[in-house]
């Protein structure tokens, strides 16, 4: 079964037809994507450009193409607002839009020239009156969320709220159906964190990882394996297969006292999608889905996977109530 005959015939109502065809689209601007990357002749595409985009990350050509080219398939969709990782602001499509996106076109930049998977990134909300900015209420409205991993194979990780659907895509240009339920297992002994910020973590994550790594060895006997890709959508596809905990907390460096991940576009989406598979999300204390944003491009720390493994780490890492 592929991705345009499930939606046909496979989802029910609530699911409205504008946003079906929105997710539709981002699948058509996937494959663009998925083709541009693995052409031979773009070897420009992980060149500088020379900016810095609104989060004060290095932009490279890739990032603006990407961008470039899920804002052309979307632009005739039934959307109000565009929000991406590229744009300073949302973007005004459609006054009488019935929905809004936000977006990361291309997550995991910096991997670009190594041949790591790196992927795209996308929440849909509808339209809510009571909000002059869609994009900025609580992950808990999301209505459907997914992303797009550029790997050996390009995968599509989609939730509309009832479960986690995987597709891949095969050589005629179909995202076939793999799995229409994924379940997180809820023990892990893997973890996944960027551990050159051991010195410049908070203590709550220092005690956990201590555990883990047997520096205290007041914990269980578990042994844990460190598996750590640095691009968000392959770290969350690994754990979606066969568990694990991601951490990216706040540090003490400049510019991370909330981490370094983007809530709007990259936080929020990928923790409806864990919730879906039976995982857990927070922010090191609050579940990330329940936070209001108060700006596009704002950060939050970000700890999530097996839903066991995020209680033993709360139960360590707030020892005492201190974080
Ligand atoms: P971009 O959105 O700029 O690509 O950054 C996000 C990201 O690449 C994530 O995919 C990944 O988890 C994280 O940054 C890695 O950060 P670091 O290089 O600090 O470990």
């Amino acid at each position: 079964m592929n991705l345009q005959n499930f939606i046909n015939n496979e989802i029910e109502s609530p699911n409205s037809n504008e946003l079906l065809n929105i997710i539709e689209s981002i699948s058509f601007a996937a494959i663009k994507i998925s083709k541009l990357i693995f052409s031979p002749e773009r070897k420009d595409l992980d060149q500088n450009i020379g900016s810095i985009n609104a989060d004060g990350d290095k932009t490279k050509k890739l990032d603006i193409e990407t961008d470039l080219i899920v804002k052309q398939h979307l632009k005739d969709c039934n959307l109000k607002w565009y929000a991406s990782e590229e744009e300073n602001a949302e973007v005004l499509f459609n006054k009488q839009g019935k929905y809004s996106i936000c977006i990361d076109p291309l997550d995991g930049s910096s991997n670009i020239e190594t041949n790591a998977p790196i992927g795209t990134i996308f929440g849909i909300y509808a339209e809510d009156p009571n909000y002059s900015k869609t994009i900025l209420q609580k992950g808990d409205k999301l209505k459907a969320s997914g992303f797009f991993v550029y790997g050996p194979r390009t995968m599509f990780v989609l939730t509309l709220g009832n479960g986690v659907l995987l597709f891949q895509l095969n050589n005629e240009d179909k995202f076939i159906l793999l799995d229409r339920s994924i379940i997180i297992p809820p023990n892990t002994n893997e973890l996944s964190i960027n551990f050159s910020n051991y010195t410049i973590w908070p203590n709550s994550i220092k005690r956990y990882i201590d555990k883990c790594i047997g520096v205290d060895k007041t914990m269980s006997n578990k042994s844990y394996n460190m598996r750590w890709i640095g691009s968000l959508v392959a770290d969350c596809l690994r754990i979606l297969i066969r568990g694990g905990i991601f951490m990216y907390p706040e540090d003490a460096r400049k510019g991370y006292e909330k981490g370094r991940l983007r809530l709007v576009y990259e936080a929020n989406p990928i923790s409806f999608i864990i919730q879906q598979a039976g995982g857990t999300a927070i922010d090191g204390k609050n579940r990330i889905l329940s936070l209001h944003p108060k700006k596009l491009h704002e950060r939050v720390p970000l700890i999530f996977g097996s839903s066991d493994e995020i209680k033993t780490f709360l139960k360590i890492g707030m020892l005492n109530g201190k974080k």
